[in-house]
């Protein structure tokens, strides 16, 4: 049954064939080209917030296949694709997420795509090549992990809770994060830092954490992890009462994403 009578289930459905297309294709060019001697192409906050020749790449043949099977569309991506589209549609990209984890050549990163529909999500995918894993999830209707149901593990309390974070590029804010994270870090079972967003958001959704928060995310690192956090049964959101952005994201079952934003608001979390 169709519940958003203007949103056609159609719809929903070429975007997810088309986000899973490109998440792969991209994943593909990442993984089996990456060069045994890449290196830093440009840096853009701070000196270790690099870009590499791969991301660029990356982001360059995603926006072309997107070009070509939906010209009209919106696309906003990390490494400055920017297109305003007229159809209604954005997509929101990160070509890589946890670009150091690629340039130390470490497993955890992935390809972040998800599609906006009137400024809401209605499809995310998080490819992670070196994981062999895809998370996907369309709105409404559930999240997968290479096909697989996801659901979010039941919440625990907060001091038994497996948390993930991550902190900026910039040493200022990181001091900060550093301090939030010395108050929270004795409240909680322990704390996990895995350098990808998109991925932490997933591992949320299939239960390898029971809840994640970070400051100073993109649009770009959460569209996609959000959606499918969401439809794995996981609340998100930033300060209490306001959606995730970059001042703060959480996400977490109900129960637990209640305790843990109510504790990093005392702990003025979303602040520098
Ligand atoms: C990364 C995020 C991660 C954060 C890193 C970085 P990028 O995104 O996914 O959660 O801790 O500092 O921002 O830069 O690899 O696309």
């Amino acid at each position: 049954m169709n519940d958003q009578p203007n949103r056609p289930d159609g719809l929903k459905a070429e975007l997810l064939e088309i986000a899973l297309e490109a998440a792969h294709r991209a994943g593909a060019f990442l993984h089996d080209g990456r060069p045994e001697d890449l290196g830093v192409a440009a840096t853009k906050s701070s000196a270790v917030d690099v870009v590499t020749e791969m991301d660029i790449a990356s982001e360059k043949l995603i926006t072309a296949l997107l070009a070509e099977r939906r010209p009209h569309d919106g696309v906003l991506g990390e490494e400055g694709a920017s297109v305003e589209g007229t159809s209604g549609v954005q997509w929101v990209i990160d070509p890589i997420d946890g670009t150091v984890n690629y340039l130390y050549g470490l497993p955890s990163w992935a390809v972040s795509i998800a599609a906006r529909v009137d400024g809401e999500t209605v499809v995310g995918v998080v490819h992670a090549p070196a994981r062999g894993e895809t998370c996907r999830a369309v709105l409404g209707e559930g999240a997968y992990v290479n096909d697989r149901p996801a659901r979010v593990r039941p919440a625990p309390a907060l001091e038994l809770a497996l948390v993930g974070t991550g902190f900026g590029y910039r040493a200022e804010r990181r001091a900060r994060q550093a301090d939030v994270l010395r108050e929270l870090i004795p409240e909680v079972r322990d704390i996990r830092r895995g350098g990808s967003a998109a991925i932490d958001l997933c591992d949320v959704a299939v239960g390898r954490l029971d809840a994640y928060y970070e400051r100073g995310l993109n649009a770009w690192d959460y569209a996609a992890g959000d959606l499918i956090a969401r439809e794995a049964g996981a609340l998100t959101g930033g300060r209490p009462g306001e959606p995730l952005s970059p001042d703060l994201t959480v996400a977490a079952p109900p129960g637990l994403f209640e305790a843990l934003q109510a504790r990093l608001e005392q702990l003025g979390a979303w602040h520098d």
